[in-house]
């Protein structure tokens, strides 16, 4: 099937006959998977879509979601848990409209959510919430995030306790807005053949509720070390950035979006640089492309997600997962989303 529509087109051409792996939830549709090992169990912290009624456009107004579910499981290939509603948009102060991708994390017993959501202006803001449980239900803090914007926001936790938030998506998810470290409504992509706009990221504080530094963006380069262009949209970080270790470097994953892949670039700090290495997910049915990775006794998982369950409704998806393995030299063997 082809990738190349637009990203409010409601689906592409064809379902495909043969997903390599089935959805992990049926009931209702889900999408950004963000999974972790919390308490010897798999926790995962999913969009939950709705079909609101909202036009398609390329801003992604369609994705106009109102509440989170967490889900758990024992092991792959075990039953999946919903654990019911985790946050509910009416009980965010701040919050206007939607709920996207959102990600969790755990210090000193407390689980934290965090998740994108535009304000009462209109502008994408990073929520926290917290909860004594990793199922939740999540209690969400009176503001968002000191600082934050944009949407996506991943949290790192390195193997000495620091914990660093990436975050960020350009078009909808209004990076390109901030270039200048001030919000401008007409804040444009560079051209092409300037550097591509970066994924944000900072360290947390202790309390894990406010960036303990100022923002930084990050560089995403090739192997001989130039910076990847705004024109070079098959590599350029979009959206949907993930960080997980690996035998001591540190994988940066993200989405090229309007070219619905998930790619990879590796570094030795959680600040990067990170070079590029390559594709980790070819497209999916449905105009995004968005995945967590994570290890599970031994083994390596990708959470991603597509449209099958909505015969290709870009914006009702369903999550799923499937093995990722790695060659010896590090690099992540390439993933077929379909057998045929
Ligand atoms: O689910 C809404 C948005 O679509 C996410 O925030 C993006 O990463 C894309 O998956």
């Amino acid at each position: 099937f082809c990738a190349c529509i637009l990203f409010g087109a409601t689906a592409f051409a064809q379902v495909p006959q043969k997903p390599l792996s089935p959805p992990l939830v049926t009931d209702l549709y889900s999408a950004d998977p963000s999974a972790h090992v919390f308490d010897g169990k798999i926790y995962i912290y999913p969009s939950h879509d709705i079909d609101a009624g909202v036009p398609e456009n390329d801003n992604g107004d369609h994705f106009d979601m109102r509440d989170y579910h967490v889900y758990s499981l024992e092991a792959p290939g075990k039953k999946i848990q919903d654990h019911g509603v985790a946050l509910d948009i009416k009980h965010v102060p701040w919050a206007g409209k939607q709920l996207w991708a959102p990600d969790a994390a755990v210090r000193n017993g407390t689980y934290y959510l965090y998740f994108p959501a535009k304000d009462k202006q209109g502008v994408f803001r990073i929520g926290v919430a917290t909860s004594k449980s990793p199922a939740g239900p999540f209690q969400a803090l009176p503001e968002p995030m000191k600082g934050s914007y944009s949407i996506d926001p991943c949290v790192f936790t390195d193997d000495d306790g620091a914990s660093y938030m990436y975050f960020g998506g350009i078009w909808g998810g209004q990076l390109q807005r901030w270039r200048t470290g001030q919000y401008n409504e007409a804040g444009a992509l560079p051209q092409d053949q300037e550097p591509a706009v970066g994924p944000r990221m900072a360290k947390l504080t202790n309390a894990m509720t406010e960036f303990a530094e100022p923002l930084r963006e990050l560089r995403i380069v090739d192997a001989a070390g130039k910076e990847l262009l705004n024109g070079d949209n098959n590599r350029r970080f979009f959206e949907a950035a993930w960080m997980h270790k690996y035998k001591g470097k540190y994988y940066l994953s993200y989405s090229t979006g309007d070219t619905h892949l998930i790619c990879y670039a590796t570094g030795d700090s959680p600040y990067g640089p990170f070079v590029y290495r390559g594709v980790v997910l070819k497209p999916v049915l449905g105009w995004t492309n968005h995945h967590s990775i994570i290890e599970f006794k031994g083994k390596w998982y990708l959470f991603y997600h597509d449209s099958t369950l909505s015969g290709g409704k870009t914006h009702l998806r369903n999550i799923k997962m499937t093995e990722l393995k790695y060659n010896a030299d590090g690099t992540i063997q390439t993933i077929s989303p379909y057998l045929d």
